[in-house]
């Protein structure tokens, strides 16, 4: 198993189907305007920055063949998975189950609950529909990484400092090893990315590990670094 530099320490990644890309939550809903990130007063631009990386990525595990996984937090129409103590947070615009100018807000199936479509999962890839920020929570996650044999996670998504450090840290309880894509993730609040980060790392990898894309992919296709 090649190891490949990263914070802080090197990282032991496997370049079989142990290892599964996590996308998290790269929807409309937080990625453009009139959905739920721009509902709660945030300027959706700070996340568009990561998309080619994120792209990058999913390519280059789709031309190795192996697994992704994409979540996407949602709730069904009635709003009977949404309790009532999320329902009511927000700063007093658009709140959830709201009509909005991509249909309703974080509502599954909406215009604006989709996937942006730079990055649409494929039919053989996993997705993931969480009610909550970590996609542990009320999901099938751990049974299908189970099942699948899965043991090391590279997590993308947004944003840095809700869903992506809520499902990493439920991961590493679960003893999954972490890593953090430092250019594969973005917050509203570039310093909350930055704090996160440093968060996650601590105490000797306290809940894992991060590095750049480039590490991983040139780990993972050793000619990426002659194309690039
Ligand atoms: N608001 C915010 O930063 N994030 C979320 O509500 N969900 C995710 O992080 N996906």
């Amino acid at each position: 198993m090649p190891s490949i530099a990263a914070y802080p320490y090197d990282y032991e990644l496997p370049t079989d189907s142990k290892l599964a890309l996590v996308i998290i939550d790269m929807q409309r809903d937080f990625l453009e305007y009139g959905g739920f990130g721009d509902a709660l007063g945030n300027d959706v631009t700070q996340l568009q920055s990561i998309v080619p990386t994120v792209k990058k990525l999913l390519e280059t595990f789709r031309s190795l063949n192996l697994p992704v996984i994409h979540t996407i937090e949602a709730h069904t129409a009635d709003l009977s998975d949404c309790p009532p103590s999320k329902l009511n947070r927000g700063k007093g615009g658009l709140k959830i189950g709201d009509q909005g100018a991509m249909g309703r807000i974080l509502i599954a199936g909406e215009d604006g609950n989709n996937i942006i479509s730079e990055l649409t999962p494929l039919d053989n890839e996993i997705v993931i529909i969480k009610p909550g920020k970590g996609a542990f929570c009320r999901t099938d996650l751990e049974s299908i990484l189970q099942k699948e044999n899965i043991t090391h996670l590279l997590f993308t998504g947004v944003t840095t400092e809700v869903c992506v450090q809520t499902t990493m840290r439920e991961a590493n309880d679960r003893g999954y090893e972490c890593l953090i894509i430092e250019d594969g993730t973005a917050s509203y609040f570039p310093e909350f990315k930055t704090s996160t980060i440093e968060m996650l790392c601590a105490q000797g990898g306290i809940i894992g590990w991060s590095a750049n894309s480039k590490q991983v992919i040139e780990a993972l296709v050793p000619q990426a670094m002659a194309i690039a």
